[in-house]
């Protein structure tokens, strides 16, 4: 970052990353963000008074704490969990947990930092927070996973509540680890309430939560399109990841008439010429969520081709939706969508475009919903979901859908009415950045100095 040409935005950025060295994700999240704010902040004396953007790139605290658990074999084994609280002025903290052995404190805090964003970008009251553990799901049995998920919870139940913090899943927490989380803050607290999200439909979930995520993906890029007067009918898209995000907006897609020409995980990436159908899709998600299998096996398993690389950038496509992972398109893959005519990315993954994408992408015709605006529709649902549970009462999927589909609506709206260009075009992540800005500061700005 040292050919930063903004002198206040190198100041700032100088700041923040001589008080967390060590943190690349992390700086990489605030440098996203300060690019759009330094510009709009620069003439407003109160906000830089009272150090509005410094505050919010402090979390309010960091939790982090041993997790002992016993694996099949009876050996005691140690991983280390957090919880990131960055902000609060608008709600409680909200966001998810990740269980992935490249989680850091430094990855937990970019998305939890970006997560503030995100939920005021959903208009609803929700702060921003973050957890997790480095702790890797992958190959464990599934009285591991839970006793794992239990010795987690043991001593996060200490710092959340339906009212302070309410977590809920992300990279390896699921359906199946939320209720494992959620009986054992049953168990220690004795309370039934809302303080996770993403549980099952017995006890509290809300409908569509599970699709959330995936369907607002798409819904943002119909948004997108719409503005050119087109659609997804017929528009040849590239999905990476093979998880939660990823399967729900493929389903969205194959519902939408798109053609889904590939899905990945992290050995490799399949490809399906003439679009994946609503079986193949089935067959995957059976893969995945049942079978706990690998992509590879989808050229025995349906006939795709499949290459190792866990990138799809370099195939033709009209659409793309990275929802794997951050940092997951980077200068050759952008370079590689614009060359092939890409129109379009709506980002499913939190921040899977590294800066030297960006700008590449940003000097071409492309549009692009970054994840704070693209993938808030999985928060959005949380949200719903905690109204839910504070009203006791469970809405029916078409409830649901409509208030997502309407929610997504209006964070396009805000991108636009915030990131319009002289000549028209939209840069949603300026858009997105002041948007979600202006409402925590202004929250902020009212509860005074200290
Ligand atoms: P899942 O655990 O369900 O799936 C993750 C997918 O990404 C898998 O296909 C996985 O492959 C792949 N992946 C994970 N880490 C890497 C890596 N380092 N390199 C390559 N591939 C990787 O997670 P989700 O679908 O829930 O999350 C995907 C993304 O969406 C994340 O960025 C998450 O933060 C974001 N997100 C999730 C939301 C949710 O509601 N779940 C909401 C908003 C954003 P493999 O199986 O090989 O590990
Ligand atoms: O990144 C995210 O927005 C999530 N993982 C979902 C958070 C939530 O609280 O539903």
């Amino acid at each position: 970052m040292s050919d930063i040409k903004d002198k206040d935005l190198a100041a700032f950025m100088k700041g923040v990353i001589r008080r967390n060295p060590g943190e690349p994700e992390f700086h990489q999240a605030v440098h996203e963000v300060a690019m759009d704010i330094i510009p709009y902040i620069r003439d407003n004396d109160r906000i830089k008074k009272m150090r509005i953007l410094e505050r919010m790139t402090e979390p309010d605290r960091i939790i982090s704490f041993r997790v002992i658990w016993e694996d099949d074999a009876g050996n005691i084994r140690v991983n280390r969990g957090y919880r990131v609280q960055q902000n609060n002025a608008i709600g409680p903290y909200k966001g998810g947990i990740r269980f992935h052995p490249t989680v850091t404190q430094s990855v937990l805090k970019f998305l939890a930092f970006e997560q503030v964003f995100k939920n005021s970008l959903t208009g609803l009251p929700l702060g921003g927070g973050k957890g997790g553990a480095d702790f890797n799901p992958k190959g464990k049995s599934d009285r591991e996973i839970m006793r794992f998920c239990q010795a987690f919870m043991t001593e996060l139940s200490k710092y959340i509540g339906p009212n302070t913090d309410v977590p809920a899943g992300d990279i390896g927490v699921g359906g199946r680890e939320v209720g494992y989380m959620f009986g054992q803050y049953k168990r220690l607290t004795d309370r039934f309430e809302g303080v996770l999200t993403g549980k099952g439909i017995e006890f509290g979930g809300s409908n569509i939560r599970p699709e959330a995520t995936g369907y607002g993906v798409v819904y943002m890029m119909v948004d997108m399109l719409a503005t050119k007067n087109d659609t997804i009918k017929g528009k040849t898209c590239a999905v990476s990841g093979s998880g939660n995000v990823a399967q729900f907006c493929a389903e969205k897609l194959i519902d939408l008439g798109a053609k889904v020409i590939s899905m990945s995980d992290s050995g490799g990436t399949i490809y399906v010429p003439d679009g994946m159908t609503r079986e193949n899709l089935d067959w995957v998600m059976d893969l995945k969520n049942v079978r706990g299998g690998r992509m590879s096996e989808c050229v025995d398993g349906f006939g795709a081709k499949y290459y190792d690389g866990n990138r799809p950038w370099a195939l033709k496509c009209d659409l793309a939706f990275p929802c794997a992972t951050q940092n997951e398109i980077e200068a050759p893959d952008a370079r590689a969508l614009v060359k092939n005519g890409c129109m379009a990315i709506s980002e499913g993954a939190n921040m899977p475009s590294d800066p030297d994408a960006i700008d590449i992408i940003r000097d071409s015709p492309i549009m692009h919903a970054p994840s704070k605006a693209a993938n808030a529709g999985g928060v959005a649902v949380s949200g719903l979901e905690m109204s839910q549970n504070s009203l006791r009462m469970s809405w029916s999927r078409e409830e649901v859908d409509t208030h997502l589909k309407k929610i997504i609506n209006t964070i396009h709206s805000q991108c636009v009415a915030k990131g319009k260009r002289a000549d028209g075009s939209v840069d949603y992540f300026k858009g997105a950045n002041i948007a979600g800005f202006d409402k925590v500061a202004n929250a902020m700005l009212a509860y005074g100095a200290l």
